[in-house]
């Protein structure tokens, strides 16, 4: 399996996410994409590879000009308010939710922070633009090696991408890098892409980038929003709208589920992908669903995520792999790569 490697990913190195009232350390650390590689090496799964830098009109096909202006400038700006915080990773303090407009740009720099984003956890540092777009193109390049004729392909980035919106941050994700690699398939012919999300996160931004569209269809197994984030979307009543409608399906799993009821759910979501006759698939994944996991709640062993690759490799599409989250450090590599060779087996 080719892996197309984000070899700036280490750039974005955020110190602190605000939980609980406090600032705590990060969760999403360069050491889990350095596992990940370590793991990728020492199984030989496929040569590995670096990405040219896409240009920027690429990723314009999913996120706003103004929000990607905004991301290549943060850290300057924010730095420029006052130099102690080069010290500081840069968070925000104010959302235009409710009743406020969103169609301003305020010239306050901590005002845009929180324009384009919905939480607290999720910190710019000196390199995160680097590492995102960098990220970004390992994604455009390994969607167009499936425009090649490669049957899969991985993306082992980070930031992960699958939380991010049309014109927003959020649940350490920057640039959507499952989303931008959909929309390079359709660009390059392909009539019909579906996403897989088995992150154990609702991936919230996927699903609205793609909320009213009919040619890329969004399914996700996850925890239940009504008590794990993102809360605020991922309930089963999201259907897709508009041209959409049909195209978006969420099946929402209580805290605690173990692998036997997660299983039948994914087989359910590649029955509907199936059923809606998809030509290549695009899977974000994360390995936040292990036992393991710091901040999630799922049960999955190790040896899941094997039986997890041949259930997707069993879909016979075209698949590429781009790496979420997984927060068990010293696991997330041997739990990646379980995917990946339960599938190229
Ligand atoms: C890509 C991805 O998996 N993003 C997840 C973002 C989750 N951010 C909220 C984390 C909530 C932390 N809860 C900590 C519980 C510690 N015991
Ligand atoms: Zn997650």
């Amino acid at each position: 399996m080719l892996v197309f490697h984000n070899d700036r990913h280490a750039l974005h190195h955020g110190r602190h996410e605000m939980f609980r009232g406090q600032l705590v350390p990060c969760f999403e650390v360069p050491a889990r994409a350095d596992y990940v590689l370590q793991e990728v090496r020492s199984r030989g799964l496929g040569p590995v590879q670096g990405a040219p830098d896409a240009p920027l009109e690429v990723f314009e096909r999913i996120h706003a000009p103004r929000y990607l202006q905004f991301l290549s400038t943060a850290w300057q700006e924010w730095v420029a308010l006052d130099p102690s915080n080069a010290e500081r990773d840069a968070l925000p303090s104010y959302w235009p939710i409710r009743t406020f407009r969103s169609d301003v740009l305020p010239a306050s720099f901590p005002a845009r922070m929180g324009l384009f984003s919905y939480d607290a956890g999720s910190p710019i540092t000196a390199g995160t633009w680097e590492a995102a777009r960098q990220g970004a193109s390992c994604a455009v390049a390994g969607a167009r090696s499936l425009l090649q004729g490669e049957r899969c392909a991985f993306v082992l980035t980070r930031p992960p991408g699958h939380h991010a919106g049309h014109d927003f941050f959020g649940g350490y994700c920057f640039l959507n890098n499952g989303a931008i690699a959909a929309q390079v398939l359709r660009d390059g012919g392909l009539q019909r892409v579906a996403v897989l999300d088995i992150d154990y996160h609702h991936g919230n931004g996927t699903q609205a980038i793609f909320y009213e569209r009919a040619d890329v269809f969004f399914a996700s197994v996850h925890g239940d929003p009504h008590t794990e984030y993102p809360y605020y979307l991922g309930y089963a009543d999201e259907r897709g709208a508009g041209a959409g409608l049909g195209c978006n399906l969420n099946l929402p799993l209580p805290r605690g589920t173990g692998f036997d009821r997660w299983r039948q759910a994914m087989a359910d979501a590649l029955q509907a992908i199936a059923a809606w006759r998809a030509e290549a698939l695009v899977v974000s994944l994360g390995l936040d669903t292990f036992a393991g996991d710091p901040i999630a709640g799922f049960t999955l062993a190790g040896d899941d995520y094997l039986r997890i690759g041949e259930d997707l490799a069993a879909a016979g599409l075209p698949t590429l792999f781009v790496f979420e989250g997984g927060y068990a450090v010293a696991e997330v590599g041997v739990n990646a790569v379980n995917v990946l060779e339960g599938f190229a087996q």
